[in-house]
């Protein structure tokens, strides 16, 4: 019997070796990849994002941890086409455009992942026509933007003025973050939320989407 537990257990462990091989066990048992995602690799993550908002875990226990999350994903994810599993939305990423930080944002980005939603990452210096771009291309829910210069936050408005402009403003959701990036500054903006964490911004997304 598949221990779906054991591959929660596995990640928040960051142990990549178990959560695979535990992942293809549970392939080979016939168990629905989408409750191998559900009720191992995102509880596992889901209890990781608590951890860190907690500072029981910091950022090397999450990046390892969503490392072992991604050695399950890899097993179960080319699966997920063929059992008709629904993703729980798409959510496009990127640093903004003149900024290099990536840390955070790859973080926010494997928390989606582990939530459950497909995330197209545009990586660094992203302008915003390239987000408009994406959000049409792939019929993106969220746009989430990160910054981590106070010389580069101005891309987040440029990204929402540009989504308005091209006619995009009420089909896609936008949510900021980044460490010199407050909620006045989102309120400002006119962005749709701002998450101060990576596991704050899981929540966000879940709570705009529903
Ligand atoms: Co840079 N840097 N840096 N840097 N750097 C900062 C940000 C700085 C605060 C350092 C300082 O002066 N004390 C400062 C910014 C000052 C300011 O504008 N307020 C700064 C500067 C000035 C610069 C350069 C201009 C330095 C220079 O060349 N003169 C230059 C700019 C390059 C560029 O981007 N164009 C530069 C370069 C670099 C490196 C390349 C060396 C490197 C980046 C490597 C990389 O990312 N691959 C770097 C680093 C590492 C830092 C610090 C030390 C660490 C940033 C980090 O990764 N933190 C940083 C100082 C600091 O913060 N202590 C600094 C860990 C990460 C997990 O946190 O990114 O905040 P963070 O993400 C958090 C939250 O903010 C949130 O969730 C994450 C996890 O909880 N979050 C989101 C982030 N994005 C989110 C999006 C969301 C929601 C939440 O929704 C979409």
């Amino acid at each position: 019997m598949a221990d779906l537990q054991a591959i929660a257990d596995a990640v928040i462990k960051g142990d990549r070796d178990t959560v695979a091989n535990l992942a293809q066990a549970a392939v080979d048992e016939g168990v629905a990849p989408e409750q191998i995602i559900n009720e191992g690799l995102i509880a596992g993550m889901n209890v990781v994002g608590e951890k860190f908002k907690n500072n029981e875990f910091y950022v090397p226990e999450v990046l390892i941890a969503a490392r072992a999350m991604h050695g399950g994903m890899d097993i179960v994810k080319p699966l997920l086409a063929d059992s008709g599993a629904v993703s729980k939305g798409k959510v496009v990423i990127g640093t903004v455009k003149g900024d290099l930080h990536d840390i955070g944002k790859n973080l926010v980005a494997m928390m989606l992942e582990g939530g459950g939603f497909d995330v197209i990452d545009l990586e660094v210096d992203v302008p915003a026509e390239k987000f408009v771009e994406a959000a049409q291309s792939q019929s993106a829910q969220v746009i989430a933007l990160s910054a981590l210069l106070t010389t580069t936050m101005p891309g987040m408005k440029d990204t929402i003025d540009a989504l308005a402009e091209a006619g995009l403003r009420d089909s896609v959701k936008v949510i900021i973050g980044g460490a010199p990036v407050t909620q006045n500054y989102s309120d400002e903006i006119g962005a749709d939320g701002y998450a101060p964490d990576a596991a704050s911004a899981v929540d966000l997304v879940r709570s705009l989407l529903n």
